[in-house]
């Protein structure tokens, strides 16, 4: 390619500071080096996980930052050592690596790595230094991936090769949002057929666990928002009943006791507050129930549980991104799209162009949005 080997210069959002708005700039993207990859990204979803960035709720990131982690594009070019993709390749790039050496990678009950953000920064590549500049000032990469840029470099590990006919201005939601609700259920909780769920917040990733659910057989699938305009998806998704915690003077625990006798068999934060999180642990069965948590809060905050809901066998499961390893499971996730074996497309309700991205936010805010996806 013309491209290859010299830095290109691109659009890119860019993030300055806290509790600013993102600002569309023209941004230096430098070669990869060893084992990195340029891709050039062609969508790219917003996720609530962006905005927790944006307002500085998420873990440890260093400003100025490219954010993004929903996305899919085309290898732009290679750096030494990298086998697994070429120039030309459809690929999804992910904010959860597989480097498939650390122990978590070779353990097959696991899908966390321990080159994750959690155990270490993604804010800078791996070699310490970063491939973008704007304004003459160095900016740091987002989750390794900062898929808000028209060129990215990632680690080879933060990517997977998918079918050259996927769509990519669908599938990019398989990076994150779809894949992260769809695995709660799948894979985490492990949903049986005949059981009885709730699934606590409508937004892309909830909607996803209701898919999931539905998926896995679930008979009853009970989804719980305060913004009622979600109902509708949800149930084209899967959900056989919805309510909203507003509607009732006591709380959506007792509600939800009450309408399956002693409380469902799985239930799912995707919402990311201490009360929601209260809610759905006390909302599963007091023996066999099963809660699992995909919300986060931020960092350093307090969940206030009374152990006694333990005590007669409850379990509480974290999960990151539908306990998928990425690389290994991305681009059997695009085969199954291919295959219409789940209809990911439904969480899709805005497309922009990326000097739209702003308004993408606002409409995410405003509840008006499941999921904008984003075009260069
Ligand atoms: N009760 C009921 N519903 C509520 C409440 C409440 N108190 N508060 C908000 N809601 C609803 C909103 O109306 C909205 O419909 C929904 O909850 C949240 O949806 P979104 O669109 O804001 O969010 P998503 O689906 O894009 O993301 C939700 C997460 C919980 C995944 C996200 O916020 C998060 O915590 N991400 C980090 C954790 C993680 O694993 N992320 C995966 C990789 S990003
Ligand atoms: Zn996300
Ligand atoms: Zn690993």
């Amino acid at each position: 390619m013309a491209t290859s080997g010299k830095v290109i210069r691109c659009r890119a959002a860019v993030a300055w500071a806290v509790g600013k708005p993102l600002s569309l700039e023209e941004v230096e993207v430098a070669p990869p080096k060893a084992r990195e990859v340029r891709v050039k990204i062609v969508a790219t979803g917003i996720c609530r996980t962006d905005d927790h960035v944006l307002e500085g709720s998420f873990l440890d990131i260093d400003f100025p930052v490219i954010p993004g982690h929903e996305g899919a594009g085309i290898v732009e070019s290679i750096g030494e050592g990298v086998t697994s993709v070429k120039p030309g390749d459809k690929v999804i790039l992910f904010g959860l690596p597989q480097c498939g050496e650390c122990c978590f990678c070779k353990n097959p009950d696991s899908n966390y790595c321990l080159k994750s953000h959690l155990s270490v920064s993604q804010c800078l590549l791996p070699d310490k230094t970063s491939r973008f500049t704007c304004r003459g000032k160095q900016i740091h990469h987002f989750l390794w991936i900062s898929t808000f840029a028209e060129y990215t470099v990632v680690p080879e590990f933060t990517l997977a090769k998918i079918d050259a006919a996927a769509p990519l201005d669908k599938v990019c939601l398989l990076a994150c949002g779809f894949s992260t609700g769809y695995g709660a259920a799948i894979n985490t909780a492990k949903v049986k057929p005949g059981s009885t769920c709730a699934v606590f917040g409508l937004g892309g990733v909830g909607l996803s666990v209701v898919m999931g659910c539905k998926a896995a057989g679930a008979s009853r699938i009970i989804a719980v928002d305060v913004n009622k305009e979600k109902f509708a998806r949800a149930k084209e998704l899967g959900a056989t009943e919805c309510i909203s915690p507003r509607d009732f003077q006591k709380p959506v625990q007792e509600v939800l006791t009450e309408m399956t006798g002693y409380g469902v068999d799985y239930s799912f934060e995707v919402i990311g507050t201490a009360d929601t999180m209260v809610a759905a642990l006390a909302s599963c069965n007091m023996n066999t129930g099963v809660c699992v948590v995909v919300g986060v809060l931020p960092s350093g905050s307090v969940v206030p549980i009374d152990p006694l809901l333990f005590l007669s066998g409850r379990t509480c499961k974290g999960t990151l991104i539908g306990g998928w390893k990425m690389r290994d499971s991305i681009p059997k996730l695009v085969s199954s799209y291919m295959e219409k074996k789940f209809n990911s497309d439904l969480l899709i309700t805005h497309t922009l162009p990326i000097a739209k991205i702003n308004e993408g936010f606002e409409l995410l805010r405003a509840g008006k949005s499941i999921r904008t996806v984003l075009l260069f």
